[in-house]
């Protein structure tokens, strides 16, 4: 039964008059907080933190709380669309569910029939909890083509730890790890994935010691014992450092290294080819502090790696992720309590079959569009967007003539997107489904209103490494909307694939939890189920890969054809890799740093939160500033090969003063012709998106690091 057990529940609604409370978990990020829903008179009149929640403990951030704008905004979607003028010409008109899911599944039909299942795309972006169904509609039609941001994003970290130890190993902040490495993330504001910030911050107010690598004073930085101000893309080489020193002054883990690991020599022969000199230069960071930051992380038991996604987002991705793998491991911290657990999760069925892929035939699998370029990313069904982009352009290898985005703003969110846009415009059909109209949206034919995490009922996280499973409880339906998976179910059954989904999606729900014993029905009266809390599970099984060992050589890796070991390159554009380029754009790019009130391109019409952003922000060093003339708050031009576009300069001493960072996904909303201004702020019209800057593995672009100039506007210098 739901219990409130530290929450004013029923004085709440007492003094406020409010009709019920719902508690469901929010997921205007990646979700996972627990809320309180008040609703009156049929409407959600406020959302608080539930102090009962294990996993946020009462805490909201201010996208959650700021929810009631959200499902309430008058720009929402609340019924189907369909194009009246040409692409991006901004002219609707409003069709039916049976009218819009008709056409989808009619075109999707047509095409398939006549260029084979692999011409239809569907995509969506970072995770909201229906990749399995987006990805169980694609199997079942036989399309290999889901387009994600996985190639950079998360995916990585998902595949290098399958290939390393089995699983992705999770911070055990519940068993006090006594000292945190945080490596290219700022969880405190971003509360990725797995993650929450407030655990985090909890673990240093009781004495963690903190090591931060990041090229930005982050809060977390400020707080930090030692401060590793890396060159932006250089991480691979700063943890080989690192590995160098505990291998080398013996402060390895000798028990599990001799028993548990695999490739011990090869990996000794590797990080003994970065000399502590070499990799001072090629990182900036001094040799000391990469001494000090080695001793203190091996030293102090438990230790973990609080890692993010910068470190995914340039040509090192899969290396960067299996170095910080491998210094989890020597040090012994993998599967150990306070350290990094390899949690299980609940028995339950995935709908996507994620992994196995069991519904997809392997004559369709081989189709995967970049999977002969992209192994790794390949065999974890990831795509890289620039395949599809050249399929759809250059017909090549074939012609895709379908997008079908769920959740998705690529126009905003991929590299080089000039291209993108070309893409959007010239596939033959494109159907999407959000809450608003979206820049992306915009160059549609059929566009679908998505229900909010408010107005659902689903099992909150069950995609997830953490091994638990909450219920999200429907509170409202807003007009016609509907969620992705009640969409999805309806769509399949328009083609054909009937038999393998349920009547309505509640039948979803219950075939999930299906091998506990339990339904939807029983488990919404339940707050939260976690998977068994195992540890040093590795001592009885070994470890999930294929010597049952972890592999600091990966055996998976070379049989690939990859370098085994991580091994680090030059970011594509760089001092160092394009010296001439250097000399005409002056300065590198960071982007994307991720702001507190806005989760990518949302929240920008959501009145509490663009408050608290009124205008796309890049920093740059005050001395950086004083050179190229620009002051504080002006409007400056950022250009790179690319293109160019414009934010305003806030002056930041945190930074080495080579480096810029500016803030990614900024269109405008209030802007009211269908462009929304993609094109003025937008960061990636200057990232990179050619196939020799991309990881060679998961094909992830370089968008945290390439080279640019920055001036004043009106002071054109291209
Ligand atoms: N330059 C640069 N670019 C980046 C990054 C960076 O750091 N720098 N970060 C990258 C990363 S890590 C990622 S993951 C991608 C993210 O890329 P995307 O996921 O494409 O980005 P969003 O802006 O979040 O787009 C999501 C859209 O889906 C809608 N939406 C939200 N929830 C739902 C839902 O439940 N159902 C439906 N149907 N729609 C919903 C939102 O209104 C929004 O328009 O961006 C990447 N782009
Ligand atoms: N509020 C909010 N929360 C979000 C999101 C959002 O858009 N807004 N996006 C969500 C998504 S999809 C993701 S993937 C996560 C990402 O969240 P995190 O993993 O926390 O990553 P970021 O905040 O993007 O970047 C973390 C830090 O990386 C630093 N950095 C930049 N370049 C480099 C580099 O080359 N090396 C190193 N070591 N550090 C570098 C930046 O200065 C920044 O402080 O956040 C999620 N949560
Ligand atoms: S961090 Fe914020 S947006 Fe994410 S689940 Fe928690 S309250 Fe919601
Ligand atoms: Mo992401």
């Amino acid at each position: 039964m739901v219990e409130f057990k530290y929450s004013n529940v029923e004085r709440e609604m007492e003094v406020y008059g409010y009709d019920s409370v719902v508690r469901s978990h929010c997921r205007n990020c990646h979700g996972g907080c627990g809320v309180l829903a008040y609703v009156k008179d049929g409407k959600i009149a406020k959302i608080a933190g539930d102090p009962d929640c294990p996993v946020s403990h009462g805490t909201l951030c201010s996208k959650g709380l700021a929810s009631t704008q959200l499902v309430y905004h008058p720009d929402r979607l609340t019924y189907p669309l369909k194009r009246k003028g040409p692409k991006g010409s901004g002219k609707w008109e409003r069709i039916s569910w049976d009218e819009a899911l008709e056409t989808i599944a009619d075109r999707i039909l047509a095409y398939k029939k006549e260029f084979g299942a692999e011409s239809v795309v569907f995509g969506y972006g970072t995770g909201r909890e229906n990749e399995a169904v987006i990805y169980r509609i694609a199997n079942l039609l036989g399309s290999p083509n889901v387009l994600t941001a996985g190639h950079f994003c998360y995916g990585p970290r998902i595949a290098t730890s399958i290939l390393t130890c089995g699983t992705n190993p999770i911070v055990d902040y519940e068993n006090h790890p006594q000292c945190l490495m945080m490596w290219g993330n700022n969880v405190v504001i971003s509360n990725p994935d797995c993650y929450k910030g407030e655990t985090f911050s909890v673990a240093l107010d009781a004495g963690a010691k903190l090591i931060v690598v990041d090229p930005r004073l982050t809060r977390a930085a400020a707080r930090a014992d030692l401060w590793l101000q890396l060159r932006p893309g250089t991480d691979t080489a700063l943890a080989l450092g690192l590995a160098r020193v505990i291998v080398n002054e013996g402060l390895y883990d000798r028990e599990f290294v001799e028993n548990y690991t695999h490739g011990w020599e090869e990996f000794v022969r590797r990080v003994n080819e970065y000399p502590l000199e070499k990799v001072e230069r090629i990182t900036w960071v001094p040799r000391e502090k990469i001494e000090q930051a080695a001793r203190l992380f091996a030293e102090t038991k438990p230790a973990a790696i609080q890692w993010g996604v910068a470190i995914e987002q340039q040509n090192t991705c899969a290396d960067n992720d299996r170095i910080l793998l491998c210094l989890m491991g020597i040090t012994g911290n993998i599967d150990r309590p306070g350290g990094q657990v390899l949690f299980k999760t609940p028995p339950i069925h995935n709908v996507g079959k994620f992994g196995a892929h069991g519904m997809l035939s392997p004559e369709q699998a081989v189709k995967r569009l970049g999977g002969d370029r992209f192994r790794l990313a390949g065999r974890f069904a990831i795509i890289q967007p620039k395949a599809v982009w050249d399929a759809i352009l250059a017909e090549k290898p074939y012609p895709v003539k379908m997008l079908f985005f769920i959740s998705s703003n690529p126009l905003m969110t991929r590299a080089n997107a000039r291209e993108v846009y070309r893409a959007l415009e010239k596939v033959d059909f494109m159907a999407v489904s959000d809450f608003f109209l979206t820049p992306t949206a915009e160059l549609a034919d059929i566009v679908l209103p998505a229900s909010t995490w408010l107005e659902m009922d689903y099992i909150g996280d069950f995609w997830k490494r953490h091994g638990r499973l909450l219920p999200r409880r429907k509170v409202v339906q807003i007009g016609e909307c509907r969620s992705d998976h009640e969409m999805l179910n309806d769509l399949a059954h328009r083609l054909g694939q009937g038999p393998f989904w349920w009547e309505t999606f509640e039948g979803g729900l219950d075939y999930i939890l299906r091998p506990m014993g339990l339904t939807w029905q029983e488990f919404k009266k339940m707050d939260c189920i976690r998977g068994e809390v195992k540890y040093e599970k590795y001592k009885e099984a070994g470890f999930s890969t294929p010597t049952r060992k972890f592999e600091l050589s990966s055996t998976t890796l070379e049989k690939m054809g990859y370098d085994p070991l991580p091994q680090f390159r030059e970011p594509p554009e760089s001092p160092v890799s394009t010296p001439q380029l250097y000399e005409e754009y002056p300065y590198i790019l960071i982007t994307g740093a991720r702001q507190p009130g806005f989760f990518h391109t949302e929240n920008r019409q959501v009145p509490w939160l663009r408050e608290l952003h009124p205008d796309p922000l890049v920093e740059i060093h005050p001395d950086t500033a004083a050179k190229e003339g620009i002051q504080e708050g002006e409007w400056v031009v950022i250009e790179s090969l690319r293109g160019k576009v414009r934010q305003r300069a806030k002056l930041f001493a945190g930074m080495d003063s080579r480096v810029v960072a500016a803030q990614h996904a900024w269109w405008f909303p209030e802007k009211k012709d269908p462009g929304h201004g993609w094109e003025e702020s937008n960061i990636n019209i200057l990232t990179d998106n050619a196939y020799e800057t991309m990881d060679p593995a998961m094909g992830a672009s370089s968008i945290r690091t390439l080279l640019c100039k920055i001036y004043p506007e009106g002071e054109d210098k291209s």
